[in-house]
Parts: structure tokens; sequence; C-alpha cells
């Protein structure tokens, strides 16, 4: 498989699959460089614009080309306030082409986006 061109380490909010909330993520480690455990926040708010305050948020990653995945099992641990998830656990352990998936659980409803990544 050939990554999609033009990737970047961070791109800007994207929309769930469902169209039911945008959602974007902010690496604490910048840039991101392999084989060093961090964090990201995870930005979840609705279609209109309201930051989501009761989501259960999980984070699933791999390479695409490679068929593996993470290395680690990241977790949102903490919920910041004003949308913002605290994902702690990130680490990429190979430069290429990553594939993020968010996902996104409140009550009954579930929605998830996956976002391209170039390391
Ligand atoms: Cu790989």
């Amino acid at each position: 498989m050939l990554a999609p061109v033009g990737l970047a380490q961070e791109q800007g909010a994207q929309r769930t699959d469902d169209g039911m909330y945008l959602i974007s993520y902010e690496s604490k480690l910048q840039p991101i460089t392999i084989n060093r455990i961090h964090n990201w926040v995870v930005h979840v708010e609705t279609s209109d614009g309201s930051p989501v305050d009761d989501a259960m948020v999980t984070l699933i990653g791999g390479m695409p080309g490679h068929d593996h995945g993470l290395p680690t099992m990241p977790l949102a641990t903490q919920y910041l306030g004003d949308g913002d998830y605290l994902v702690e656990g990130m680490k990429f352990h190979m430069n290429g082409w990553w594939q993020i998936t968010i996902s996104i659980t409140v009550e009954s409803s579930y929605d998830s986006v996956t976002f391209d990544l170039q390391l």
C-alpha cells in the first residue's frame, strides 16, 4: 500500500465517519519521534462546535503498509475539560505511514475517525 501524498505529523480537525463529531489531536512530544513514550490530547466537539465532556475515547493505531499495530496500548486517562482528553502511552517504533483511529462512545452512540500521519 502506498501512503497518501502530503501527509504531515498533524492535521486539522477531521469529521468522524458518521458526522457526529469533529476530532483533533495534539502530540505533547514535538516533533513526534520514534521510540519515545508520550501523551496526546484529543479534542472532541460536536459537529456544531460544542465541546463533548462525557465521551469514552479509545485510540488504536498501526502501519497499513506493514500490517502491525502500535507497540503500546494507549489509554485515555483523564478528562482535561473543554472537550480535551489526555491519552497516555503513545509510542511509535518505526518511521513511515501510520493510521490512528480514534473512537468516541457517548452513552449508546458510537463514531470514529482515522487520521493518517507520516513519521
Ligand atoms: Cu512498521
